[in-house]
């Protein structure tokens, strides 16, 4: 022993003293990029990967500067051995090379012949894949656009480096660096990808599914990010229920524009992604190949424009899910479900969807109910539909094999269709624990099981007409870590490395990843489980109702949204965890997923009244609004508090109902144009630096500003509103404190919501559901910018219908206001089923005396005009939207002596 660590010194010193001093010379500690990521490094450890050790503090002199404790002690050296550029050639979709290395390093099984494809997709998108030049390797199963042919004009400018093998792409118009793969060397093994990139600044957004602050700022520190999708309930760095390896990084240049790019790493296997001061992003997988997409903006909004043209734009939502849905976890039997729904109704709140968790189901078993504690369900759920209302069920992916032959359908068939996930090698089926027991697991990747999942799903709809599907721990949660029988030692269970996942280790509650889909290794296709799910679902909902389907997923993956909305999994009933909702949902719309929400008042632990009031206000401004709890925690549905609190949530419930049109075009908007449902303030004010990163307020549209109160027992909420103009949504009165943070009055009772100037919004009457309410008036609130113009629009159609945009079976109509003439045009009017009437226009901002108002150029006397706060309410209106091609209503103005 004591021989062979001699004679391993030796060879050290050796090392040392044969590389030149220099090579290990950083200009900066944070130019150094790890060369010994996994625990427990040393110097023999880094030496023997022929990198450099250079601990920056001893072991007594502990530094608490997360800036130093994050420093590589182990970087590479600026010779370490990577690849040269062999052959160049141009091609007709832009440039392909090959590139060789010599010698292998320190990671087995080093592909040294690599095929290098620049693929300049369009002006704002340029891909780059990297690959074995000579074996096929596994690549995501993702419908990407496939582009055979250059585009002439870009907005980035693609340069090499020889040998060392480099990539740069610049943005042409500022020069600066969008990609710069310079920073350290590129390693290739088979399940080993490692390679760095300057960032433009230390400002990121994106990377999750993490609960982290909306801004990722790498300016003091450096930050590990895993992708492997888990069940745990969220809390900071670890790797939770999603993986998005996106992100949007801002260009910062002094005095000039502020542009924004982004990055998409289209990997779906096990990845670190490491993010450092210099600044610099390094992205290590264990598996795929490279294929990374670089996006130009430059607006943050074109970003995720060109990003969502890659995965798929979301779907567009039955109108009904945009109401409240209202769920617990442990109702235990219908009397106490029963319970709820009529106390929801006696105080009159208004909702639309019910929900069940898994306890109404017959012992945890999917596609059942419980026919003891739940006697009477199906005649239930048939009596909310006919008021009018939904019910969405749960559905795990975890099938019962242990149940007596010829009971259970889905197992059987199941079985008979092998569309049950396998053991490496083998034809036998993987056992796992959850909730029924032990389970098997269904391949979703597979077609047959689509089939088969829409057959049992049918037999289930004509028990309980449900009318949508919620898929839970589709991670896929597994109670016993691989499976009953643990995991194989064979390389995909036991990978050379093992990115930060919790746990250490990937088959931590979850399946081996040696299990086998039909077309790859479970190791390849993990975090994919819920994408394929929720696609099934969704086609399976599709076929059974033929009517758009609703699915909500926990588990997401890049093109999740054109399949399923989302919520953010067991949050804890804390102002903490409501504050992280924000960034939360703030981030799925940048993913794709933009029909998002949390667990309103929280799903672990008992809520306070304050908490449950203060979430329900906040909750009315997600995109999907659903009030979940856990088992055994006290009840938190509206009706369960004081009648006060009741008012507060009820107020807040109406706001969210009558936006109901706005949050409907909004929706057709990110089908149509792929726009964001809500943004942060910086995305629509880039170039006020006091934006950045703001992520306790966000914005609806373009158009709605929401500053809730998240801080307990206080009455004031410190909100920043920009540069433009504003009014408070309810009292429509002009904001006078701009462009500074400013404390805004905010007691129980109140959420601040404002309307930015230059905007029409369309809304309506809320009714006790949105189904009801659907023939109700319309109402326009007109909120004047500074020059007294607006504009807005309003997309509406049966709510329901799975391609009404494909047939143009709807209606499509634009408001703008010039000159105190508003004129609706009508442009589209496909769909008359039910009335459109616009009774009421609230105009915000009219600084004039209105003297009188005409309609479609006769006199209008319902008007009323407040002086003091200069608004114009025109009401009795009572016109047809419908006329087409466009209707007027104008007013006149005095001065005020
Ligand atoms: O083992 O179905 O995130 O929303 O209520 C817990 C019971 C499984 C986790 C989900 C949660 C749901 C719960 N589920």
């Amino acid at each position: 022993m004591a021989h062979f660590s001699m004679i391993k010194w030796i060879m050290i010193i050796f090392f040392i003293w044969s590389i030149s001093a220099q090579q290990c010379d950083q200009p900066v500690e944070t130019a150094r990029f790890d060369c010994h990521p996994e625990p427990f490094a040393s110097s023999e450890k880094c030496l023997a990967r022929y990198c450099c050790w250079k601990p920056i503090f001893s072991s007594t002199n502990h530094s608490t500067n997360s800036l130093e404790v994050n420093v590589p002690s182990c970087y590479y050296p600026r010779d370490f051995p990577t690849y040269k550029i062999i052959t160049n050639e141009s091609t007709v979709f832009g440039q392909r090379l090959t590139i060789v290395k010599q010698q292998s390093t320190y990671m087995p099984n080093e592909i040294l012949n690599l095929t290098v494809d620049l693929l300049y997709e369009t002006a704002q998108r340029f891909r780059l894949r990297i690959y074995d030049s000579t074996k096929k390797r596994f690549e995501v199963p993702l419908p990407v656009p496939v582009v055979g042919t250059k585009s002439n004009v870009t907005d980035y400018e693609v340069s090499l480096n020889q040998a060392p093998f480099a990539i740069l792409v610049k943005r042409k118009s500022t020069g600066v660096t969008l990609f710069d793969s310079s920073t350290s060397p590129l390693i290739y093994a088979d399940q080993f990808i490692k390679f760095s990139s300057y960032l433009s600044s230390p400002f990121l957004y994106g990377l999750g599914e993490h609960r982290q602050p909306l801004l990722i700022n790498v300016t003091n520190e450096w930050r590990k990010l895993t992708f492997w999708t888990r069940d745990e309930y969220p809390v900071q760095n670890v790797n939770l229920y999603g993986v998005h390896p996106f992100h949007i990084n801002v260009e910062m240049k002094s005095n000039t524009l502020i542009n924004f790019h982004g990055h998409f790493f289209l990997n779906s296997n096990a990845m670190d992604v490491d993010l450092q001061p210099l600044p610099a992003i390094s992205y290590t997988t264990i598996g795929g190949i490279i294929d990374l997409y670089l996006f130009t903006g430059p607006t943050a909004q074109d970003v995720i424009q060109q990003y969502w043209d890659v995965i798929g734009k979301p779907a567009m939502p039955p109108y009904w899910s945009l109401g409240f849905h209202l769920c617990r976890w442990g109702y235990n039997n219908i009397d106490n479900l029963r319970t709820v729904i009529q106390r929801m109704h006696d105080a009159q709140f208004p909702y639309d969807v019910q929900w069940t968790d898994i306890d109404a189901m017959r012992s945890n078993l999917d596609f059942t109910y419980d026919p003891t504690n739940f006697n009477g369900l199906p005649d239930l759920v048939r009596s909310l539909q006919s008021e009018g209302k939904h019910y969405v069920n749960i559905i795990d992916p975890g099938i019962s094999p242990t149940q007596p032959p010829g009971t259970y359908p889905p197992y059987d068939e199941g079985l008979k269709r092998a569309i049950f996930m396998t053991k490496f090698n083998s034809t036998e089926l993987i056992i796992g624990q959850v909730s029924p027991g032990l389970t098997v697991f269904p391949d979703f990747t597979n077609a047959s099981t689509v089939e088969w999942w829409t057959n049992i799903a049918a037999a289930f709809h004509d028990i309980i007409p449900f009318d949508g599907i919620w898929n839970d721990k589709n991670e896929p949660l597994n109670g016993v870590d691989g499976s009953i029988d643990g995991c194989t030692n064979n390389s995909l269970d036991k990978p050379p490395f093992v990115p930060n996942v919790l746990d250490n280790s990937l088959s931590a509650k979850t399946l081996c990843p040696s299990a086998q889909h039909a077309s790859s290794s479970h190791y390849n296709l993990h975090s994919m489980y819920g994408y394929f799910e929720a696609k099934a679902t969704n086609l399976a909902l599709k076929a059974i109702r033929h009517k758009r389907p609703f699915v909500l997923s926990r588990s997401t993956f890049p093109g999740s949204g054109q399949y399923a909305a989302h919520w953010t999994g067991d949050n804890r009933a804390t102002f903490e965890d409501m504050y992280f909702s924000i960034p939360a949902i703030l981030s799925f719309n940048m993913f794709g997923i933009p029909n998002v929400g949390v667990d309103v008042c929280g799903f672990f632990h008992d809520t306070t009244e304050e908490l449950c009031t203060r979430w329900m206000q906040l909750g009315a401004f997600y995109p999907f609004m659903r009030n979940h709890n856990a088992a055994g925690d006290k009840d938190q549905d509206p009706a369960a508090f004081s009648w006060t609190s009741q008012q507060i949530m009820k107020q807040a419930l109406l706001m969210r109902y009558s936006l109901s049109p706005f949050w409907y075009t909004l929706h057709y908007q990110a089908t149509t144009l792929s726009k964001t449902l809500v943004q942060p303030l910086h995305f629509e004010f880039p170039n006020d630096n006091k934006t950045l990163g703001i992520d306790q307020q966000f914005l609806i549209g373009r158009a709605i500003l929401v500053s809730p109160n998240l801080v307990s027992q206080t009455t004031t909420v410190h909100a920043y509103i920009p540069q433009d103009v504003w009014y408070e949504f309810s009292s429509g009165v002009k904001v006078k404190v701009i462009g500074v943070f400013t404390d805004l009055d905010a007691p129980l009772e109140k959420i601040n919501v404002h309307v930015r100037g230059g905007f029409i919004i369309p809304m309506q009457i809320p009714g006790s559901n949105l189904m009801i309410g659907r023939g109700n008036p319309f109402t326009l609130l007109v909120a004047q910018s500074a020059s007294e113009n607006a504009t807005g629009n309003l997309f509406w159609d049966d709510g329901d219908t799975i391609d009404s945009i494909e047939a143009k079976a709807y209606n499509y109509l634009e408001f703008s206001l010039v000159l105190n003439t508003l004129t609706i045009d009508t442009i589209v009017a496909n769909y008359k089923d039910s009335p459109m009437r616009l009774e009421l226009v609230r105009v915000l901002g009219v600084s004039k005396v209105v003297t009188s108002v005409t309609v479609n150029g006769k006199d209008h006397k319902d008007f009323f005009y407040n002086v003091f706060d200069q608004i114009l309410i025109i009401y009795g209106l009572d016109m047809d939207m419908l006329v087409q091609p466009s209707q007027t209503i104008e007013w006149t103005t005095t001065t005020i002596n």
